[in-house]
């Protein structure tokens, strides 16, 4: 090839590689200032849960509901979750998670469990097992499902399968944080295994339209704490 071909030729090719930088560059800062800018607008949701007496509600789950979901915050929220047997209770005993999840339950304990659930949203039963079952439980339909186990009569659990991708649960002062929300109108309700009446009266609106940080709190009514009394264990701790 003629020099002067050749000196073009690279001279081309050095063009099309630095547009293909500089395109590339740009691409990468369109994406790093739209992900900040979306981080700034997302907003935090603050909420206290208390009884009709004015204590703290501890295990209450709160879901907030918003008509644009983005596929990140579902795929972020959706995941393989776990819920232990330990000294043959559930723990924790109340998971929420979100729609399309899977959830294992090992058995951490030296006896044998037999997992089940009548709930609508999920029918299932686990073979009575040791360790920890070769498969984990998908719950592809939303709504609340009640934990068993055939052996222990007192041992009981709630999956609450979240619809929204925004959820959480109350700690011990019954406050949590919702954190993340994108900038819209939320319907946020509230959820507990006591809850007298229906979850859909709890609804409170929230709008996080240009708020950085918002606050609700909800009052509910709830059921006398009644469980089943437990029999010894063998290989548990609880008769000690
Ligand atoms: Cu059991």
């Amino acid at each position: 090839m003629p020099p002067l071909f050749t000196a073009i030729e690279r001279l081309t090719t050095a063009y099309a590689t630095a547009r293909l930088a500089a395109a590339g560059l740009l691409a990468l800062l369109a994406l790093t200032l739209g992900a900040a800018s979306t981080a700034a607008r997302a907003a935090d949701l603050r909420v206290l849960v208390k009884d009709a007496a004015g204590r703290p509600v501890e295990d209450a789950v709160v879901v907030a509901v918003g008509a644009n979901v983005p596929a990140a915050a579902v795929q972020a929220a959706r995941g393989n979750e776990i819920i232990d047997q330990i000294d043959a209770e559930f723990v924790p005993r109340v998971k929420p998670i979100m729609v399309g999840s899977s959830v294992m339950f090992p058995n951490k304990d030296n006896v044998r469990h037999q997992v089940y659930s009548f709930s609508p949203a999920k029918v299932f039963e686990l073979p009575l097992y040791a360790g920890t079952p070769a498969r984990p439980v998908l719950f592809d339909k939303a709504g609340v499902v009640v934990l068993g186990c055939n052996i222990h009569d007192w041992m009981v659990g709630y999956v609450y399968v979240s619809e929204s991708p925004w959820f959480v649960k109350t700690g011990a002062d019954g406050s949590a944080v919702l954190r993340g929300l994108p900038p819209q109108r939320y319907g946020v309700r509230a959820w507990h295994p006591r809850l007298q009446g229906d979850e859909s009266t709890t609804r409170e609106d929230a709008d996080l339209q240009g708020e950085s940080t918002a606050a609700l709190s909800f009052t509910l009514r709830l059921r006398p704490d009644v469980r089943i009394r437990r029999a010894p264990v063998a290989g548990s701790h609880s008769h000690y």
